[in-house]
C-alpha cells in the first residue's frame, strides 16, 4: 500500500546513521606525517599513500618528497638504543572525517602494514606512523589525540616535508610554522630522488 511505502522510505539505514556522527560538518584540511624505518621504508610510505587516497569521505591533495632522516631518540639514558635511518614525508588531504575517526582510520592502515605496538615501549622501530600533524586551525586535547601534534614545531624531519607542501601554513595560535625551521632539532636529513 501507498502508506506502508512512505514508512519504508522514513526510515535511515543505521550504517548512514553511524557514518554521519563519524563526520565532521565541513570539509576540513588536514596534514598527515607518514614515517618508516623498518621492512623497506619507502615501499611503506607509497603503500600507505594509497591507502590514505580510499579512506571514506578523503582525498589526499599533495604529497611531500620523501626524506630519508637519522633517527631521533628522546630516551638521553637509553645511549644504547640505535634505530635505523627513517623515511619521513606529509601529506595533504581534505576529510570530513572527525579528528578521532581520521586516527581510527589511520591506525588501522598502520595494522595493515604491520605494526605491532609495545604499550611499554615508547621508542621503537616502526613499519610504519601516521601522525595528524594538523586538523584544520583547531585544537585537539584527547587521552588519544593531541593536535597540533605535540613536537611538531622540534622535529626538522615532520617541518622540512611539511613546508615543502604548505610554506605559509600557521599554527592555530597564529604563528608561521616557518619560524620554526631554525628552531628545531636538527639531526642529518636528506631529500631522496
Ligand atoms: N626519527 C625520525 N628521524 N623520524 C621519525 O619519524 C621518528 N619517529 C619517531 C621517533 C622514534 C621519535 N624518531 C623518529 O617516533
Amino acid at each position: 500500500s501507498p502508506k506502508r511505502y512512505r514508512e519504508k522510505e522514513k526510515r535511515k539505514p543505521k550504517t548512514i546513521l553511524g557514518a554521519v556522527k563519524k563526520m565532521a560538518s565541513e570539509v576540513i584540511t588536514t596534514y598527515v606525517g607518514l614515517g618508516s624505518n623498518l621492512y623497506n621504508p619507502i615501499e611503506q610510505l607509497n603503500r600507505a599513500l594509497t591507502a590514505l587516497t580510499s579512506l571514506p569521505t578523503t582525498c589526499v591533495v599533495q604529497a611531500s618528497s620523501f626524506y630519508q632522516s637519522e633517527a631521533l631518540i628522546e630516551d638521553a639514558q637509553n645511549t644504547e638504543l640505535k634505530l635505523p635511518d627513517y623515511v619521513n614525508a606529509v601529506a595533504e588531504l581534505i576529510t570530513q572525517l572527525s579528528p578521532l575517526s581520521l586516527l581510527d582510520n589511520l591506525q588501522q592502515i598502520e595494522t595493515n602494514q604491520g605494526r605491532i605496538r609495545d604499550p611499554h615501549k615508547r621508542w621503537q622501530s616502526r613499519s610504519l606512523d601516521l601522525d595528524i600533524l594538523l586538523y584544520a586551525n583547531k585544537e585537539v586535547i584527547h587521552d588519544r589525540l593531541h593536535i597540533p601534534h605535540y613536537d611538531l614545531t622540534n622535529r626538522n624531519f615532520v617541518l622540512i616535508p611539511l613546508l615543502e607542501i604548505a610554506p605559509e601554513l600557521k599554527l592555530p595560535n597564529g604563528s608561521y610554522i616557518k619560524t620554526y625551521l631554525n628552531s628545531c632539532r636538527s639531526g642529518k636529513i636528506r631529500k631522496l630522488a
